[in-house]
């Protein structure tokens, strides 16, 4: 039988960085421009006025100290508020496709392999920056890669997902190996206008070389126990951006074609159902919690993570267990627990055990438990 394994992983950062003070800055200089034009209205009663940001309720509330951006200039000019992002020509690579390859090449460089040893490539992320033809297919073209590509999105899990889906072509025999890739740009479609969201996210982007066990060296990477998905229908995480739009002239400009969330519903229903998640997976691999030397969970709000870890061992987990990189990264949707496991894995030891842990819109669980070789 085919064995797949995690022979590699890369990432991409944008250089560029906006933290909580720059960005509250720009959101109540905006608040103040628009309460400013709408005095009237907010004198009669009409209109409520708009009320500022703070940073200490982000840090607060979220963890997050600061998010890389593609651009930062955009996102922080009041009269703006989103990031400026030139569009490219169809001859030149699109940003989703340079970012990808920038990722993919490390993870191949990390796992000593090149593209020619590479059968496949799915894009897996939250939104893709057109419909077709299929951004995978352009990374694949990019890279050099013989084989085929597809796109996939299921939000924040599409990385875990993903994963699966690599793991399935490899153990089928339908590919030698699988890059999943996550270009994540989520502040192109944040509101960067709306106080109750515009500090969630940031961009970058993640990639996993997922091979069969008898093309890589004995020691190296990653053996995956078991994938475990789950998905529950939810309203409360939407964006309703889309093709139909332009069927409807009524809905342009509503908010919501952009991020839209109830986030207190959010971290109430979905923090116990990921811990239930990952404790019938243990339980079904026969591992206990206590088994595990860590846990990578998705990046969106630290709370959350110290509630789900306490839910799944018993007891406070320290960032040693459940590492942190949404203080730096925000949440960038799918990329976040990957970027965990990229930043935090070359310490375990042969026969440490983990799980990659995501979740969000859908709601989506995907659900990855590791064995270092
Ligand atoms: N500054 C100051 N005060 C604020 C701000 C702000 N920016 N925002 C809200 N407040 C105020 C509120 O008005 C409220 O005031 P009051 O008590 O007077 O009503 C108070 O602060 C508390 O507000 P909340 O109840 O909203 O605050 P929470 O403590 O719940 O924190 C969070 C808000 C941080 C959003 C939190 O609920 C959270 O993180 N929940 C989990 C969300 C989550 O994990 N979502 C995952 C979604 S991501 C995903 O699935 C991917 C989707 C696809 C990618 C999309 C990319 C764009």
């Amino acid at each position: 039988m085919i064995k797949a394994v995690i022979s590699g992983t890369g990432l991409y950062t944008p250089p560029a960085t906006i933290d909580n003070d720059e960005l509250v800055e720009a959101f109540n200089a905006f608040v103040e421009i628009h309460n400013g034009q709408h005095a009237d209205e907010i004198a009669r009663g009409d209109m409520e006025a708009l009320q500022p940001s703070s940073s200490s309720f982000i840090e607060k509330a979220s963890g997050i100290k600061r998010r890389h951006v593609i651009d930062k200039s955009g996102i922080l000019d009041p009269e703006r508020m989103a990031p400026h992002i030139p569009e490219r020509g169809n001859d030149e690579p699109s940003v989703q496709c340079d970012m990808a390859v920038a990722a993919c090449k490390e993870a191949l460089a990390q796992a000593g392999k090149t593209a020619a040893d590479v059968d496949a490539v799915i894009v897996a992320c939250s939104n893709m920056q057109r419909p077709y033809p299929a951004i995978s297919v352009e990374v694949q073209d990019a890279l050099g890669v013989d084989g085929f590509a597809y796109d996939m999105n299921v939000a924040c899990s599409s990385a875990t997902f993903g994963l699966q889906a690599a793991v399935n072509s490899v153990e089928n025999g339908s590919a030698r190996s699988v890059l999943v890739v996550s270009p994540e740009i989520c502040s192109g479609h944040l509101n960067f206008r709306d106080r109750d969201s515009h500090f969630i996210f940031g961009d970058a982007c993640t990639a996993i070389l997922v091979e069969r066990e008898e093309d890589t060296a004995s020691g190296q990477g990653f053996e995956i126990l078991g994938t475990s998905l789950k998905t529950k229908f939810s309203n409360n995480i939407r964006n309703n951006f889309g093709f139909l739009n332009r069927g409807d002239e009524a809905g342009i400009g509503k908010p919501d074609k952009l991020f839209v969330q109830q986030g207190r519903k959010v971290f109430k229903e979905v923090s116990p159902l990921v811990a239930e998640t990952i404790l019938n997976q243990l339980k079904g691999l026969s591992l206990a919690a206590d088994d595990l030397r860590r846990m990578w969970l998705h990046q969106a709000n630290l709370n959350m993570n110290q509630l789900i870890a306490r839910k799944v061992l018993g007891r406070d987990a320290d960032t040693d267990e459940a590492p942190v990189i949404l203080d730096e990264y925000a949440n960038t949707s799918s990329a976040g627990s990957i970027i965990a496991f990229h930043k935090h894995k070359d310490d375990l030891k042969s026969g440490d055990l983990g799980v990659i842990c995501s979740f969000g819109a859908g709601y989506s669980i995907g659900s990855v438990v590791v064995r270092r070789r």
